[in-house]
C-alpha cells in the first residue's frame, strides 16, 4: 500500500510559488514601500486576492492551493529551456535492479500482447493509423543514461532506448503550436505534459530498457521516457496519446501532484 500525501507536496509547491512570486513582484515594484508592502502582504491572507478564493474553509484552501499549482505550472513553463539537457550518466552508475514502481503492487502488473497491440494516435495530428511495435522500432532510435526521480522519496539511473518523441510528433504531422500530448495507459493511468516537454531532445518514446525490450514492469509496449520530468510524469504501458488544447491532468495530477512535475 502506498501513502499519498497531497498536502505535503501543495505545501512545498505553495512554499516555492510564494518565493517565486514575492521576487518576480518585488523586481517588478521600483518603489521600495510598495515593495514591502507587498512581501509583508503576500502571505496566506495575500493568497485569497492572488487567488481569488476565500481560504475559510477546506474546499476552499483546496481550490486556492490548486490555482497557486496551476500558477507554479506557468512559472515552470516560462523557465523551462527546451535545449537544457538533463544530466547523463556512464553504464557502470546504473541502479541495479531498478526499482518497479504504480499505483498497484507488482503482483498486478500488466501483460500486454505484442501482435494485437496498437499505439492510438488522436487529436490534431495530420496521420491517425494506429502503429505496431515494429513499425515504431523500424524509426531511428536513440538511448539514453538518466535518472528517474520519483516523489515518494527515491531516484534512480537507468538506461533507456527508443524512438525521440519530437521525431515521432513530426512524423505523424502533430500540430506542435498545441498545448499538450495526453496519455492513457493499459492500466487506468493517465497524464498530460506541456509540448515544448514533448519536443525536447531527451524525451523519448522509450521501447527497450537496458537493451532488451521494456519488460511488463517497466511498461511494455512503451513508456514516455522524460529526465527533465518527475516519475509520475514518464506513463508506462501507454495504449493511446491524443494532441489537443484542451487541459485533460493526470492520474496524480488530479489528486493534487503539480502538473508540470518539473525534476
Ligand atoms: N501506466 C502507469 N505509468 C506510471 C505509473 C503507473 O502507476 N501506471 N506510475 C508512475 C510513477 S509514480 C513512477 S515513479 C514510475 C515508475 O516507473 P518504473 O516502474 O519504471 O520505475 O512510473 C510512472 N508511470
Ligand atoms: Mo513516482
Amino acid at each position: 500500500m502506498k501513502i499519498f500525501k497531497p498536502h505535503t507536496l501543495l505545501d512545498i509547491d505553495a512554499d516555492a510559488v510564494l518565493r517565486e512570486a514575492r521576487t518576480r513582484l518585488a523586481k517588478q515594484l521600483e518603489q521600495p514601500a510598495r515593495r514591502i508592502f507587498l512581501q509583508r502582504t503576500l502571505t496566506l491572507g495575500g493568497l485569497s486576492l492572488l487567488t481569488g478564493c476565500s481560504i475559510s474553509d477546506d474546499t476552499h484552501v483546496e481550490a486556492a492551493l490548486s490555482k497557486i499549482s496551476r500558477f507554479n505550472d506557468k512559472i515552470q513553463g516560462l523557465i523551462f529551456s527546451p535545449s537544457q539537457l538533463a544530466p547523463t550518466y556512464t553504464e557502470a552508475e546504473i541502479t541495479r535492479p531498478f526499482p518497479f514502481n504504480a499505483y498497484y503492487g507488482e503482483d498486478e502488473i500488466r501483460e500486454v500482447d505484442e501482435a494485437s497491440y496498437r499505439l492510438e494516435v488522436t487529436g490534431m495530428v495530420a496521420d491517425k493509423h494506429a502503429w505496431s511495435l515494429a513499425e515504431l522500432r523500424a524509426m531511428s532510435q536513440q538511448e539514453q543514461i538518466t535518472r528517474h526521480i520519483c516523489v515518494e522519496g527515491w531516484s534512480a539511473i537507468g538506461r533507456w532506448g527508443g524512438v525521440r518523441f519530437s521525431d515521432f510528433l513530426r512524423h505523424i504531422g502533430a500540430d506542435t503550436s498545441a498545448k499538450y500530448v495526453g496519455f492513457k495507459c493499459v492500466d487506468d493511468y493517465y497524464t498530460s505534459i506541456d509540448m515544448p516537454t514533448a519536443l525536447h531532445p531527451q524525451t523519448l518514446l522509450a521501447l527497450s530498457y537496458d537493451g532488451q525490450p521494456l519488460p511488463p514492469k517497466y511498461g511494455f509496449p512503451m513508456k514516455l521516457r522524460m529526465p527533465t520530468k518527475l516519475g509520475y510524469k514518464n506513463p508506462k504501458y501507454i495504449q493511446a496519446m491524443f494532441v489537443t488544447n484542451t487541459y485533460s491532468g493526470g492520474y496524480w495530477e488530479d489528486q493534487g501532484y503539480n502538473w508540470f512535475g518539473g525534476s
